[in-house]
């Protein structure tokens, strides 16, 4: 409360703006713009986390920043300030474009803004442009963004899924036959083991602490796999309970806690399922009730053999090595799992940002497969989405992959023949922004530049970009790095009021749950100046395209209504009954097969999938011991690249964000001292240096040889072909790095 009211203050939201908050993840109310975690039917009377709150101050912020600030500072000057500072100013008011002989944005209006970019957009070969999606624009926006691109003529939109849980999408489908988590929070409450791994809740998903506490009060044991101690995978005081916030009583989470190496998870994972085949074989030994779900194996999955064969042709020291947990660390996760009749398996980017993300993601349904822990209540495997919609813009045709997209619907529907090519992804686009072959790109929201690796040579490259135009509520480092012509085209965020020709307008998103909720806006917008996403989305189609009547953009807009008519009309299994559903309490859910052993895999059964390796992050050698596997992570100050400010409370950080946590023997194996100033360089052999230097030695609770850092301020280290196999997410929790010791005067160290 005390974080919460300090963000509050600063973001000059008086008390009004905290009754706001009542509306939190309500039905009829908002939804959270921060995360993805299912919100309850009944919600609570104060239904939202620190961080959500946090998310809803930096939106309804009274600060703005419109022409005058932006004729008072060049974009070179603004190229030195800090994440924190540009969104920190506050919410965009006036549509701006680039102006190069004042170095400065000016103000444009709207409708030059759309007829000056539709003019270059249609002049332009279509397979240059790229349409970048950020996680948070509803459905009603995405389908219409989408639906532009494939207009324009290409599939190239990646999405801010490519760099987070594309491993997933690739993973599951091949596994289970569905590209989502299974679980809804009814299964939390009948869960009977909860295993964590490679996900930080007290941070990223808050809200779902409460699940866990309810979960430990049932006796529900939960397992982690985790580098770090998180705090609140420890031990959880929920802010919702008065009584246990003022006894100062803690429910503790966790049960076991395994300290996993980066990376180490197929072996830990393998070590796990080759116990539990020891205790099988016991069981079948003393003729005891088997380990294995026996029955379901047989009629529900394929590859079980070669799976179990490979699981125990591993020796014992082999897993050891590569996990850094202790053969009797494995064999007790997995005595609590033979015990246990529905598993959770609960993962985030400590498993999809590797380059075996995909593998990482099957070997956890390996695990669950292995005992029906798929497809029953109380069990499944649950991927934490990021971004509020991230999941559902994908279910609405932003894609990068024309197999996944609707295309023959498409041009039933609106008589237009959508390009069939693969399109570029995150990894793809940036690997074209390097090569100078993009011509335009275009941001539904996010900081591209900011999120992705290779930063240095990104940043140059993309100042050769003919146009780029950002969609966005807050400046940010995508704005002051930007292409030749720009174009900054403010929006509404979502928790302002949409009022269009009908009226004020609802929009829907997805949670990680695949469930669809409604959002009411009930704020004054920011300005008067600002557009809706739809209305930006339309207007530059319309200002690009040629008109198609079976498409009335404008409708559309006075309408948000119309286009879930279309999304029904697209997916009508999915969608059908789209508005009357929109507001019913909790949402509705899309169908989810694999929920009901229905396995749309080509085996048409569940899969059992042999990882390649235990470990194929770039191995440091043996002989090498000055290379250091570095990871990046999320602060519980910031959300992304948005730096609400620079303190991590729970990791014990205070007024820094170039904290660098190292075990104590490497710091002192490295002749280092707590508090020196270090820079990382990346030890890949590409002949490109990559460097960052300012970063904290800071002992902490971490095994040796791993390393952990914070995103974007590490993203420079990473390697553009540094990404998971199959997948492309950018391997951003393993980098191979080296120490340089820095001299740096004591006053250059102040922070905040
Ligand atoms: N407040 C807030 N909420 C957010 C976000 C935010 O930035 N701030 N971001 C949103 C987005 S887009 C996303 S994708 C999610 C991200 O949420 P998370 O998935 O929790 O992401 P990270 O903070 O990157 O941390 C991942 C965790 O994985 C651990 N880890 C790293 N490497 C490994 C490994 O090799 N094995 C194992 N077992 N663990 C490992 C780290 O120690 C860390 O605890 O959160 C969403 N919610
Ligand atoms: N090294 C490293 N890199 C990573 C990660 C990591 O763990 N480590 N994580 C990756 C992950 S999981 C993700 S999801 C990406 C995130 O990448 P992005 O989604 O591209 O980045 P965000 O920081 O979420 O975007 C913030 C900006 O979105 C805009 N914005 C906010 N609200 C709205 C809105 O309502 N509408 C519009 N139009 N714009 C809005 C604001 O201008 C704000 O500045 O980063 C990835 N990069
Ligand atoms: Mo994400």
């Amino acid at each position: 409360m005390r974080s919460l009211g300090a963000i509050l203050s600063k973001e000059g939201v008086p008390v009004s703006g905290a009754l706001v908050l009542t509306q939190q993840n309500k039905p009829k109310g908002f939804m959270c713009v921060s995360c993805a975690w299912m919100k309850p039917a009944e919600p609570h009377v104060f239904e939202y986390c620190e961080n959500g709150a946090k998310a809803t101050a930096w939106e309804i912020t009274t600060k703005r920043v419109g022409p005058d600030f932006f004729a008072k500072h060049t974009v070179t000057e603004l190229e030195s300030w800090s994440d924190h500072d540009l969104e920190a100013i506050g919410r965009l008011t006036h549509p701006m474009r680039y102006d190069a002989a004042s170095d400065t944005y000016v103000e444009v209006g709207w409708h030059e803004a759309f007829w000056d970019i539709g003019q270059q957009l249609r002049a332009m070969d279509p397979k240059k442009v790229v349409l970048y999606a950020s996680g948070r624009a509803s459905l009603e926006t995405s389908y219409m963004y989408a639906l532009f691109g494939r207009m324009l003529g290409t599939n190239n939109m990646p999405d801010s899924s490519n760099m987070c849980h594309e491993p997933t999408s690739v993973a599951l489908p091949q596994s289970i036959g569905a590209p989502k988590g299974t679980v809804t929070l009814e299964d939390f409450d009948n869960a009977d083991l909860m295993i964590f791994c490679g996900q930080n809740p007290g941070t990223n998903s808050p809200r779902m602490l409460n699940e866990l506490q309810k979960a430990h009060k049932r006796g529900v044991p939960i397992i982690t796999f985790n580098p770090l101690r998180e705090r609140a995978l420890e031990r959880f005081r929920s802010p919702q309970h008065v009584k246990e916030m003022l006894a100062s009583i803690d429910t503790p989470i966790s049960s076991q806690y395994h300290q996993v190496r980066i990376g180490g998870d197929v072996a830990a994972l393998t070590g796990v399922c080759k116990h539990v085949l020891a205790l099988d074989d016991a069981a079948q030994a003393a003729a005891g009730p088997r380990v294995l779900d026996t029955g379901f194996i047989a009629e529900h999955t394929h590859g079980f053999d070669a799976f179990a064969e490979a699981v125990r042709a591993h020796p014992w020291e082999a897993l050891e090595h590569q996990s850094g947990l202790s053969r009797g660390a494995m064999e007790a996760v997995a005595t609590v799992y033979a015990r246990s009749n529905a598993v959770i398996g609960i993962y985030g980017m400590g498993l999809t940002q590797h380059r075996t993300g995909v593998e990482n993601v099957q070997m956890f349904v390996n695990l669950l497969l292995m005992r029906g822990n798929i497809g029953k209540l109380g069990a499944g495997i649950c991927p934490v989405r990021g971004h509020s919609n991230v999941q559902g813009q994908r279910t609405v045709g932003i894609t990068e992959k024309p197999e996944l997209a609707p295309l023959d619907k498409l041009r039933e529907l609106y008589g237009f023949e959508p390009p069939r090519d693969k399109g570029l992804d995150t990894v793809g686009a940036c690997k074209q922004v390097l090569a100078d072959e993009v011509t335009a790109f275009v941001e539904l929201g996010g900081n591209f530049i900011r999120a992705v690796p290779e930063t240095v040579a990104m940043e140059q490259h993309w100042r050769d970009i003919p146009l780029t135009v950002m969609i966005s509520t807050k400046l940010n480092r995508n704005h002051v790095i930007h292409g030749k012509a720009a174009y900054i085209l403010p929006c509404r965020g979502r928790i302002e009021i949409d009022v269009q020709a009908t009226g004020p307008q609802v929009v829907t998103m997805e949670d990680t749950s695949a469930c669809i909720q409604g959002s009411h806006g009930i704020r004054e917008p920011a300005s008067e100046h600002l557009m809706s996403e739809p209305a930006i989305v339309a207007g530059i189609a319309q200002a690009t395209l040629s008109p198609n009547p079976a498409i009335p953009w404008t409708q559309w807009v006075g309408d948000y209504s119309l286009v879930r008519d279309a999304i029904e009309r697209t997916y009508p299994e999915l969608f059908h009954d789209f508005n009357q559903r929109v507001d019913e309490p909790g949402g509705f859910h899309l169908p989810i097969t694999a929920r009901k052993r229905d396995w749309h895999t080509p085996t048409g059964r569940a899969n059992f999938i042999v990882p390649r390796s235990l470990n194929e992050d770039i191995v440091v050698p043996e002989a090498d011991r000055d290379v250091l596997q570095l990871m990046t992570i999320r602060s519980n100050d910031q959300f992304n690249t948005t730096i609400y400010g620079y303190h991590d409370r729970f990791r014990g950080v205070r007024g820094t964000r170039m904290t660098l946590f190292m075990h104590l023997n490497d710091i002192d194996r490295l002749s280092l001292a707590e508090g020196d100033i270090v820079a990382l360089t990346t030890k890949v052999d590409d002949g490109v240096i990559r460097r960052v230097g300012g970063f904290i030695v800071t002992p902490y609770d971490i095994p040796e040889g791993c390393m952990s850092a914070y995103y974007p301020e590490a993203n420079p280290l990473i390697p553009i072909w540094h990404h998971a196999e199959g997948a492309d997410t950018p391997a951003a929790k393993s980098i191979p790095v080296t120490l340089q010791k820095m001299d740096v005067p004591a006053q250059h160290l102040a922070a905040d």
